[in-house]
Formats: C-alpha cells, sequence, structure tokens
C-alpha cells in the first residue's frame, strides 16, 4: 500500500517544470525558426522526462509504509487485535505496543510490553498474517528476501534468511514489574508488503544457529498491525 499523496505531489512538480519551460512561446516568423524551436522543446521534455523517472526511483522510499499495532492482550475472539493464546505466560489485559518506521532505506522497529511475567525474556518477532484465533494462523516470520527453500510444513531455518537483518526480531527482557521495550534497525522498507502482526513466543530468546535459526517455541500471543496513512491508521486487511 503507498501513499499517493506523495506521488501525485511528485508528479505535479514534474509537470509544472515541463509548463514552464520558456521554449513553448513560438513565435511564427519563419518555418526553420519554428522547427528549431519545436526541437528545442522536444529536447527539453526529453531531459525533464529522464530526471523525473529518475527522481521517480526514489519513491518506493518516500512512500515506505510505517506499521503500527497496540492494545491490551484479549482471548482470541472475531475481531481481536491483541490476544493471548498462553495466559498464564502473557496475561489477558497485557499490554504490548509496536511501531516499525522508515528511515531512509532503513526501518526502525520499537516494541513495548507491559503486564508480563517479571524478569523474564520473550523471543518476539514480526509474521506474515494478522493475528488468527489460533497461533498457526499468524503464518511465518516475515522476510525482506523470502527462503525459496521454505514450506508451510517446513519454515525458514536456515541462518542466510532467517536472522534479525532479513527478519525483524524484538526479544524483549522484562523488569520486575514485567514491562519491557526493544528496539531494532532493518535494512530494508516496507512498500508493497509488510508483515501483518508481531508474535510473541514461549522461548526466552530466539535461537540462531543453522536448522534452529528463527525458532523459539509456541506462540503465546500475537499483535496484529495496521499501515498508518496519513489521515490515521488504516486496516491492512488480508495479506
Ligand atoms: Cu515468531
Amino acid at each position: 500500500m503507498r501513499e499517493p499523496r506523495l506521488s501525485d505531489k511528485r508528479h505535479t512538480a514534474c509537470s509544472a517544470i515541463v509548463s514552464r519551460t520558456p521554449t513553448v512561446t513560438v513565435t511564427d516568423r519563419r518555418f526553420m525558426h519554428r522547427w528549431l524551436t519545436i526541437a528545442t522543446v522536444v529536447a527539453v521534455v526529453a531531459l525533464t522526462s529522464t530526471g523525473c523517472a529518475y527522481k521517480g526511483l526514489s519513491m518506493a522510499a518516500q512512500s515506505a509504509m510505517t506499521l503500527h499495532g497496540e492494545g491490551a492482550l484479549t482471548e482470541p475472539n472475531a475481531t481481536s487485535t491483541a490476544e493471548t493464546y498462553n495466559p498464564a505466560l502473557a496475561p489477558v489485559g497485557s499490554r504490548l505496543k509496536v511501531t516499525l518506521n522508515p528511515s531512509d532505506e532503513s526501518t526502525n522497529a520499537e516494541l513495548t510490553v507491559s503486564g508480563l511475567l517479571p524478569n523474564r525474556g520473550y523471543a518476539v518477532h514480526a509474521h506474515v498474517n494478522a493475528c488468527g484465533a489460533s497461533p498457526e494462523l499468524d503464518g511465518p516470520h516475515y522476510q525482506n528476501r523470502i527462503d525459496p527453500a521454505a514450506t508451510r510444513q517446513a519454515p525458514s531455518t536456515n541462518p542466510e534468511y532467517a536472522n534479525p537483518r532479513n527478519e525483524i526480531w524484538l526479544d524483549v527482557h522484562t523488569d520486575a514489574a514485567g514491562s519491557g521495550t526493544s528496539r531494532t534497525t532493518v535494512p530494508f522498507v516496507f512498500t508493497d508488503r509488510g508483515p501483518g502482526s508481531i508474535v510473541v513466543h514461549e522461548a526466552m530468546q530466539t535461537a540462531t544457529e543453522p536448522g534452529q535459526a528463527g525458532k523459539a517455541g509456541a506462540r503465546i500471543a500475537c499483535l496484529t498491525l495496521s499501515a498508518v496513512q496519513p489521515n490515521g491508521v488504516e486496516p491492512r486487511g488480508s495479506r
């Protein structure tokens, strides 16, 4: 999902450059003069188009999405966007808040939790789907470069793909009150696709060794992400 306003603004700017070109004022004194003027206009338009096309390459970065999710955990239901699959480890009423914010070609991610068990690590990742009524519906980890060997039955555990630079890991450690914050920066942005949720796992941290990379035990809670549009937060729908 892109931000059409930015694109439209850029497109308008490019059009304005063309219309302001002084060579469009053509006198009709001589055929040759007119021909030369037309040729100049064509050349200017061609050069201007090249310039806009070049700027167009940066539009993807300018329209990169911010994703956000926030809520208190409930038992899964048809409309919940923050839910617990294991109230013993992720109590009902615990709060999760996540923002994934683009900056140039990177994305800064921040997770804040409260109300979880005290002095405990929790493995946390971005997953592809919005939160489902059961944990498996959250889908696999979101990957920037998708592991070609991964399948639904055998998710990616190759460290070349299942790592915190190609996925979004937000493992967090709570304080004595059950609160905590974690941050990470990943070298990619979300343009035509992005993660649908943040999932909290039972393990205290995410495994990194080959064959285990990205694993973190059972899924115990989930927070649905939404794309932040200029006019507010818009549901992402299914992905
Ligand atoms: Cu996960």
